[in-house]
């Protein structure tokens, strides 16, 4: 059964229903979501299940939980069905016996999924996944059936949990617009409610981006994004100063950043430095030494200006950990402004098991606060706040989802862009190993677009 013929039949059993109604979170809406019936329609339950399945089956869990009630028979059938160990959260407190929250068996630090029918505000599945934490099970994604776009999926990001909704209201909205057998009023309220979210685009264009930022660099990068209609920043982890440059020149039409490791380069020479720079006017990209600064403010000043490589002479962007605090990008700024550069701030990173926990991410955006001159904004793996002048750039990118044997950890492009909201894609080895880099990096440009054009589509209504 197809996301149309659900729908159709959920409105056919009286599961969306149109009138004056109040939702569990206190909102009122002309639109009530009832899936509770579902379990009276067994060809539903499946389409549902399967359905939810489709959106989360590259992520990694070891246990589904339902958000009670709705959602318990849903998780049961998907359990079922994949033979995926489940749990239960109790809602009410037992008065007997073992006291315990969660029924099934765990073990700490296990990765449950939990499993929700209808997403409003998110405040369900945070309780569940707060139960669940208590038992040390860890919780990173969340399946739901539908999404009212009510601000449930940025409260849900913001703990760090990815909501992975199979259908918006938005879409149900349209879905039963053109194919439901709909009445006179109906069909004129859903309309009305169509037109009334449209004009309230989530998601700012890259060209409007520009006018927020107030670093120059950002401002530029902006417009070359837009201009040439690239986000797609290559990871050149080459190791002969040839290579990367026959690279640069190859891919240079493809990209709006060349992302540089120059401490890999064997035949290190400064002419090098002066030859991607050349590149960069001629094809119009910007580079970025990935240097990830760590260090106190007077060290990575001389990181940055001096040594053999000279950094601040050639790359335009530069990143730093927080770690070190606020006075070490002072270090870098006295350069970094003078040069009309920018830094990016290492908020999250790829790799399994890294130490950066969302109180960190938090304080890194924190800090990038009080440097809005000099930061663009962030390497991490989503948007982390709403303020636009920050841009967001995602590394750990493949259209394979598989990872490497060291930690690596990938995200699809549409999953970065369109999903988790940010604004460009680092693509290492998905286009150096490729059999034709040039093909893979046209391959990954048009799906990093594709995702960025679908996401100023997506809107964010209040229904
Ligand atoms: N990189 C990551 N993850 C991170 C950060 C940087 O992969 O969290 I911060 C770098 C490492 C490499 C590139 O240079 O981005 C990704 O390369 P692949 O696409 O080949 O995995």
């Amino acid at each position: 059964m197809d996301k149309v013929q659900l729908v159709t039949s959920l409105y056919k059993i009286g599961a969306i229903k149109f009138g004056h109604f109040t939702l569990k979170s206190g909102q009122t809406s002309p639109i009530y979501l009832n899936l509770r019936q579902v379990i009276s329609y067994p060809d539903l339950l499946r389409a549902i299940a399967n359905l939810l399945w489709e959106k989360i089956r590259s992520c990694r869990f070891d246990s589904l939980c339902g958000v009670p009630y709705t959602a318990l028979p849903i998780a049961t059938c998907m359990s079922l069905q994949h033979s995926v160990p489940m749990l239960i959260r109790r809602k009410e407190k037992k008065a007997y016996g073992t006291k315990q929250k969660i029924e099934g068996v765990f073990k700490p630090g296990e990765h449950c999924l939990i499993i929700e029918d209808v997403v409003t505000s998110g405040g369900s599945i945070l309780e569940t996944a707060l139960d669940l934490a208590e038992e040390g099970i860890q919780v990173m994604d969340v399946a739901a059936l539908i999404d009212r776009e009510q601000g449930g999926k940025e409260s849900l990001h913001q703990k760090n949990y990815n909501l992975h909704a199979a259908l918006t209201l938005s879409e149900v909205l349209a879905i039963l617009l053109n194919s439901a057998p709909l009445s006179e009023a109906e069909r004129l309220l859903i309309n009305q409610l169509i037109a009334e979210r449209t004009h309230i685009s989530q998601r700012k264009s890259y060209a409007a981006r520009a006018s927020f930022c107030k670093n120059e660099l950002t401002k530029k990068l902006w417009t070359l994004m837009d201009e040439k209609r690239t986000n797609l920043a290559f990871s050149a982890d080459v190791t002969s100063g040839e290579e990367l440059l026959a690279l640069a020149d190859r891919l240079g039409p493809e990209i709006c950043i060349l992302k540089t490791h120059i401490d890999i380069i064997e035949d290190f020479h400064p002419e090098l430095t002066v030859q991607l720079r050349r590149l960069a006017q001629q094809h119009q990209f910007l580079i970025f030494e990935d240097r990830k600064f760590a260090d106190i403010g007077h060290t990575v000043k001389l990181q940055y200006a001096g040594g053999i490589y000279h950094i601040a002479d050639w790359a335009d962007i530069i990143n730093a950990h927080s770690l070190p605090g606020l006075r070490m990008i002072t270090g870098l700024a006295e350069t970094g402004l003078k040069m009309k550069r920018g830094l990016l701030l290492l908020a999250q990173m790829s790799s399994t098991n890294n130490l950066l926990t969302p109180e960190y991410t938090e304080k890194t955006v924190a800090i990038a606060k009080q440097f809005p001159e000099f930061v663009m904004g962030f390497i991490a793996q989503k948007k982390l706040s709403s303020d636009p002048q920050w841009i967001y750039m995602t590394p750990g990118v493949h259209l394979s989802t598989e990872g490497d044997a060291l930690g690596q950890q990938y995200v699809t492009p549409q999953q970065a862009i369109l999903e988790n909201g940010s604004d460009v894609i680092i693509v290492g080895r998905g286009i150096l190993k490729a059999k034709d880099p040039l093909a893979a990096a046209k391959l990954y440009r048009s799906a990093g677009w594709e995702a960025y054009e679908e996401s100023l589509k997506q809107v964010a209504p209040a229904v």
